[in-house]
Formats: structure tokens, sequence, C-alpha cells
């Protein structure tokens, strides 16, 4: 169990064996497998509660777009028994109350401090113990530090003049209010046209007085072709759940998505289209799973990009703005691609409005009683921002961390982040990140990666306290090769060809590039297991 002790200015100091940053799903995860492997364990949470993402983004529509079969927990036959999904994509709600579900069914919450914050995390060499400090003030000591503070938690709001002049109600996606929102009657606006900006534009659109969408970069949207899951599939689900978790721990998305090697111009073009249109009416993320190469052939992705934009233009009845949501000069899937229902047919609804703030109207200010743009001034009654995070290594960031010999985590990743195998840094020793940069996060199933990367940390640790050491890291050689892993599997993925977030693009100053793991899960996994095998690429003290 956890103690405390009083330090030298009279605050406690409470030391455990593993302090865990973060409730989402990894540091859930975390806090139940190292107390079953008997230690004692501090998580601390910002939140009110458990859930991470889910917890704060509650804005109307929210959903996730992989199947519930796929995002959620494979570590225990009882829950997945024991919880049952009752859409093939599950929204919000259901979300967050199966994040509930496992904290009550696991006793997680009693391990948490919620509604605090890391705020400072020190490594001491003498002790080979990591000194967090909260925004509580508290002092928490452990040898291990787990950092499961997410790809997508510190909220970035627009770079647009003017934010605090605004006198209506101003609404942020990613810190959605817990009381609901009436939207009846009023003039929206919303800024962003990306997964979350999609969602709530075609659930807004239907309750708004008027929506005005500023959209800058459009995204390409797929049909999700949600449904309500029948009793007789949730028993066969329930049945196959073990061989459920094999495949997805063996596929590149760390999910149930088919995948293919077939590249796109080995089939005629009448059986191409033919694919496409089947993927269409299958929906979901379908066309990844019907050709291997569209993320490395640039005319392949490009033929997909144009029958999407084709399918925009049968659906948007109004000519300009059916043109103005057809995205191009980026490929299709590297920028992350949503699935929608009904988006596109929001647009014909007269009350939704579309302002193109890339070919025509720039947006310059927001006023106290609007936006104005280049051609004149929206008065709003509302204004939503779902203009994404700063993401990957944001929430790392924010923390104040040194490792040794005073090194700052934002000095060594001044020029972008470095880790070995997205889970550990040099320099840093014993902590860990789940999900972390450099590893696969974004581009397969966040859970799957989670629960891999807490069992990989485990591992480690049990083979540290088998050999007597009391400090780990990776080594400059091991990082610099996973780096030049990264960055060669990166070479060769159109997804660097988009300005996003998965780049780093959406922010000021950020360091630009795609340095996130492209190999898919599976090589990801295989990755890790090779280093575990003698751990050559560690230095233990
Ligand atoms: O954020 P984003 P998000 N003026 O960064 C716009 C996951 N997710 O919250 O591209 C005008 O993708 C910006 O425009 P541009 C998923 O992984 C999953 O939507 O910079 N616009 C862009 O349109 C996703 O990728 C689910 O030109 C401005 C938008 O804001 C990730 O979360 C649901 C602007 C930001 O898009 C993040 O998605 C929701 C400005 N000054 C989220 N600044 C599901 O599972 C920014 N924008 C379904």
């Amino acid at each position: 169990m956890s103690h405390s002790d009083a330090n030298n200015a009279g605050d406690t100091i409470s030391k455990c064996d593993v302090i865990v940053v973060g409730a989402g799903f990894g540091g859930m995860y975390a806090v139940y497998k190292f107390r079953e492997m008997g230690k004692s364990v501090i998580g601390v949470e910002g939140g009110g509660d458990v859930g991470g993402v889910w917890y704060w983004n509650r804005y109307p529509g929210a959903r996730c777009d992989l199947m519930s079969v796929d995002y959620s927990y494979g570590f225990s036959p009882e829950i997945e028994q024991e919880w049952t999904w009752s859409e093939q994509f599950a929204a919000q709600p259901e979300i967050l109350a199966y994040a509930n579900f496992v904290a009550d069914r696991l006793k997680l919450r009693d391990h948490y401090r919620f509604n605090t914050r890391v705020v400072s995390a020190e490594w001491n060499e003498k002790t080979s113990k990591w000194r967090a400090t909260t925004d509580a003030g508290d002092v928490i000591e452990a040898p291990y530090c787990i950092m499961s503070t997410g790809p997508l938690s510190i909220p970035k709001d627009p770079d647009i003049p003017g934010i605090d002049a605004f006198k209506g109600e101003l609404l942020r996606a990613q810190i959605w209010p817990h009381e609901p929102v009436s939207f009846e009657g009023k003039r929206v606006g919303v800024i962003g046209t990306g997964s979350t900006g999609i969602q709530i534009i075609q659930e807004v659109g239907r309750q708004a007085g008027e929506l005005y969408v500023f959209q800058r970069t459009p995204s390409f949207t797929l049909p999700m072709r949600n449904r309500a899951l029948e009793p007789e599939y949730v028993v066969e689900m329930k049945r196959h759940y073990r061989s459920l978790r094999e495949a997805m721990r063996n596929n590149p998305t760390g999910g149930t998505r088919p995948v293919s090697s077939r590249p796109f111009f080995s089939l005629p073009p009448d059986q191409r289209k033919e694919a496409m249109e089947q993927a269409w009416i299958n929906g979901g993320h379908t066309f990844l799973g019907s050709f291997g190469d569209l993320m490395i052939n640039e005319e392949a992705n490009e033929q997909v990009a144009e029958f999407v934009r084709s399918k925009i233009g049968d659906v948007v009845e109004d000519p300009a703005t059916a043109e103005a949501l057809k995205p191009r000069g980026y490929p299709i899937f590297a920028r992350r691609p949503c699935l929608d229902t009904g988006y596109y047919e929001t647009y014909n609804l007269p009350n939704v409005h579309l302002v193109d703030c890339l070919n025509g109207e720039e947006i310059i200010e927001i006023t106290e009683k609007g936006v104005r743009t280049s051609a004149g001034e929206y008065e709003l009654d509302m204004l939503i921002f779902a203009t994404g995070y700063d993401a990957l290594t944001g929430a790392l960031m924010a923390i104040d961390v040194t490792g040794r010999d005073g090194v700052k985590i934002k000095d060594k990743w001044a020029s972008g982040s470095r880790t070995h195998l997205g889970l550990m840094t040099e320099g840093f020793p014993n902590m860990f990140m789940t999900c972390g940069p450099n590893g696969p996060a974004a581009l397969a199933n966040i859970i799957t990666i989670s629960e891999h990367d807490v069992d990989w940390i485990a591992d480690l640790m049990s083979h540290m306290e088998a050999n007597g050491y009391s400090a780990a890291e990776p080594t400059l050689a091991a990082e610099d090769g996973w780096m030049d892993l990264v960055a060669a599997l990166a070479s060769r993925s159109l997804v660097r060809k988009a300005k996003t977030w998965w780049v780093g693009a959406n922010v000021k100053g950020k360091p630009q590039g795609l340095t996130m793991y492209t190999g898919g899960f599976a090589n990801y996994r295989a990755e890790c297991a090779k280093e575990a095998i003698d751990y050559a690429g560690f230095r233990f003290d």
C-alpha cells in the first residue's frame, strides 16, 4: 500500500511504487495491471472522473469511429461478457458508461486523485525515484512513473484575434459543458471541420435556428452506416471474443478492420469502380481495407479521392457548396478520415450555411457579436470551437518533466519528440508512456495499443526486479535506431502530405514532420517483443 511522510515544508509526501498520470483507457489499465502485480499505485487525473477524452468530449454527436467490438478492453474475459454494446459504433455516453463500469468493477477509483493535475515530475538519481508535484501542492514519490496523458488531451483554440471579445455563448468541443445545451432558435457558428466539427455540424444543423460553418480545410468523410447490434449477434460476438482479440493483435490497425494487400491498379477500371462502390455501401473505413497501396501510391489515392468527391457532388444540391466541400490538394486518408451520418446532407437544409474560408472569405477576427470575415460580419448567439488539440506531445510537454542530469523534456524535444518504441526516452529513467509519440498512436486502435504498452512495461519492470535493477532507460543508440526506422517508414507514407495534427502542423511553432510509427500495430508489437528478448537497447542501473 502507498503511505505518506511529511516533507521539510510540512506538506505531505505520498509514497508508492507507481505513479500513473491519466484516467483514460491507458491509465485505467495501468492502474489495474500494476495493482494486480502487487504494487501500490497512485493515479492522478485532471478530470472529475475516469474516461479521459470521453469524460471531456460531451459535445452533441460525439461518437467513436472504431467499432465498439474493437474499441474496448481485451484483458478481461469477465468484463467482455458482462458488458453489452448497443451499437456498432458507440456514442460518447455509452463509451463513458463503459469506462465507469470498468472502474467500478475493478475498483480503480480508489487509487485516483481526480480534479488534480501533475504539474512537474523530477527524477532523483540518488534515490532512483520520480517526484511528482500536483496543482494541489501534493508530492508523490515512486520509482516508476507512467505517463498515460493521451495523444488528444490539450485543447487548441484557433489562432484568431478577438476570442475574448465574443459576448455570446462560447463553447469548446474538447471541454463541453456537463449540462444540456440548447441550440433551438439560435444562430450558431462552428469553426473546425475535422472529425469533431463534422460530428457537431451534422447534429447541430438539425437543431439550430441557423448554422454557419466556417470551413478552412474540408475533410473527406465516409458513411459510417452505424446500426443497433442485434441480440443474436451480441451473443456470437461474446462467444468469439478471444479469437477477435487475437486477430486484433495481429492486425496493422489493432482492430478487426480487414486489410488488403491488393494494389489498386491490379484491377481493371470497371472492377476498381465496383470495389469503390462496394466500399461506399459498406461504409466505415472499408476503402482502406479494399486496396493495399492507397497510402503509398499517389495516383491510386487520387482516384479514390475523386470517387469520394463525386459522391459529395451527388449529395449536395447547391453546386458551389458541393465544390467547396470537396477536399483538394492533399491525399485522402492523409488527414484523419472521418465517418459521418448524413454530414453532406446537412448542407441541403435551408438553415445551414457553409462559409468557405479557404477560397473566399478568410476569417479576420472574432468580434463582440460573432465572426468577421473578409466579406462581412456574421452575428451569432453561440460560437463553437472544434479546433483540435496540441496532440501527441502536448500533454507531456505541459508537465515540467526533468530527467537525469537536470535535462528537461521540453528541451530534449525542442526539435521534435524522440523516443525508443514510443515507450521511453533516453535520459528519463523509469518514465514510461502509453500511446506515446513515435509509436503507432493515432494510426491504430488506442485501446489495443494501451493494453500492449502497459503489458510491455510490466514485463520490463519484472525483468528489472528479477535482476535487482532500480533504473532502466533506452540507450541513445537504440533511440536513434528507432527514430531512423520511424523516419524511413514515414518517407514512404502519403500521410506526411497533409497539414494536420498528425504532423504537428496545427500548432504554431511546433516541430513539423511525420514522426508516428507508420508500420502498423502488428509490426510495432513485433518490434517491442524483439526488444524484450534481451533488452539490448537498454541501460540498467
Ligand atoms: O481536430 P482537427 P478534431 N480558422 O485538428 C480547424 C479524433 N476524433 O478535434 O485543417 C479556421 O482534426 C482546422 O482547419 P485546418 C480524431 O483522431 C475522433 O476535429 O487547420 N479553422 C480543422 O478543420 C481526430 O483526428 C473522433 O485548415 C481552424 C479543425 O479546426 C482528432 O480527434 C471524433 C482554425 C481541427 O481539426 C482531432 O479531431 C472526434 C482557424 N484559425 C475526434 N484553427 C471519432 O472517433 C483550426 N481550425 C469519430
